[in-house]
């Protein structure tokens, strides 16, 4: 029997940071994982160091269910991002391993292609209102399907969502951003400005906008109703979900879909939001959600009651979720929609993958197991940053969702 001799951890910073888990068998095949959870590397980074690897040695790599069980049953205390971020990098590694033997691509050991390829969202954003424009037009013509759309509001300076170079890249500081936000200035705003993206560009692609959990579930229903004509594919994160009663308020006022989950991690945290039919889209992640075999539990869920898939695709998830959430997205029925975002440069001389964009949609080769390989040599050019998520503050000081 094969068992699983080597498991390292690997934090850098090739263009931000990324935490790769590395699984080797006795037999030589080594899988992938990705624990990157933003501006909290470190603490994931320990959990795999010193809790889950000196579990792993000798394991069987083949009993993927049994290993997930163990890690989550068996560390007493369940759920929270870091400990199902650092299960999701074992699962996933322990999914590439099983394709390389198999020597099938990921996507054919979930039950194969569902569909030719998975349509996604790109980020269109400006600083202002022109801006914005000329990058919705810029994504339009690149041949994107589905554009989501995000801008300052006035007097307040930058905001979540807008780029400032190339990349999107909101964890910028060695110690958190404290960004203004108030709510009456961006319902006042962010609706005009959606209105006139359809108004310039029409209805013949998919608009979405991200909320950014900013707002009260009353103040949701009333942003959700005031863009019911522009059809938006959906209005994300209206409000924070820890609460997920609070979105039964916000349904009851609007026909705007609604997509949640990309910062909860669990079957659970999403239970009530999927079978009460609260939500229309499940955003919940491969490397944050505890990995394919979790993520699939999941998903599984929401096909029973009609919601979709549309996961976290921002750069801060590696290239090796990228890569697994594709294998994932090709196969199941009620696949709606992936983010994507491209990496910079630099990330891209760390991570190797298969991935390619189309016409909006990306698609990956037949190479077995997930089809993505890590530099270590390179990476070892981009030590790790610390770098933190900013932090929202309302204008009479307070601290707000950012
Ligand atoms: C955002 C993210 O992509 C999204 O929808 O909500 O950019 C999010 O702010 C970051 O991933 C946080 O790390
Ligand atoms: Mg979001």
């Amino acid at each position: 029997m094969s068992t699983i001799e080597r498991a390292e951890v690997f934090v850098a910073s090739p263009g931000r940071n990324f935490v790769t888990l590395r699984i080797t068998t006795s037999d030589g095949v080594t899988g992938l994982g990705d624990a990157t959870l933003n501006g909290r590397e470190l603490a994931v980074a320990s959990y795999l160091r010193d809790h889950l690897v000196p579990l792993l040695i000798g394991r069987d790599p083949a009993r993927i269910e049994d290993i997930w069980q163990f890690l989550y049953k068996g560390a007493y205390w369940r759920r929270g991002p870091v400990t199902m971020t650092a299960i999701a990098a074992v699962d996933v590694a322990l999914w590439d391993i099983k394709g390389k033997v198999a020597g099938l691509p990921v996507y054919q050991l979930l039950g194969g292609r569902s569909r030719d390829g998975v349509m996604v969202y790109s980020h269109a954003s400006g600083t202002d209102v022109p801006s914005l424009l000329d990058d919705v037009a810029k994504f339009r013509d690149q041949g994107y399907q589905a554009i989501r759309a995000q801008t300052g509001v006035p007097g307040l300076g930058g905001s979540y969502g807008v780029r400032k170079g190339e990349v999107y890249e909101p964890a910028n500081g060695s110690l958190p951003d404290e960004q203004p936000w108030s709510t009456e200035a961006y319902l006042d705003f962010a609706p005009t400005y959606l209105r006139e993206v359809r108004e310039k560009f029409g209805y013949g692609f998919h608009l979405l906008h991200d909320v950014h959990h900013r707002l009260t579930p009353i103040e949701a229903a009333r942003f959700g109703k005031s863009v019911e004509d522009l059809r938006l594919f959906w209005m994300e994160d209206p409000t924070p979900a820890e609460n997920q009663e609070a979105f039964r308020l916000i349904r009851r006022h609007t026909t705007t879909p609604i997509a949640t989950g990309e910062i909860l991690n669990s079957i659970w945290d999403v239970k009530d939001l999927i079978t009460e039919q609260l939500i229309d889209y499940v955003r919940t992640t491969v490397v944050h959600a505890g990995g394919i075999t979790h993520l699939r539990r999941i998903f599984d869920l929401a096909a029973l009651y009609q919601v979709r898939t549309g996961s976290h695709g921002a750069t801060d998830l590696s290239p090796i979720s990228l890569a697994a959430a594709v294998h994932v997205d090709l196969t199941v029925p009620n696949f709606g929609i992936q983010e994507y975002m491209p990496h910079v440069a630099e990330t891209m001389q760390v991570f190797r993958t298969n991935v390619t964009l189309k016409n909006g949609m990306l698609d990956l080769s037949d190479e077995p197991g997930l089809g993505v390989e890590y530099d270590e040599k390179a990476a070892e050019r981009f030590p790790y940053d610390p770098k933190y998520l900013p932090v929202a503050r309302r204008l009479d000081g307070s601290v707000h969702d950012w």
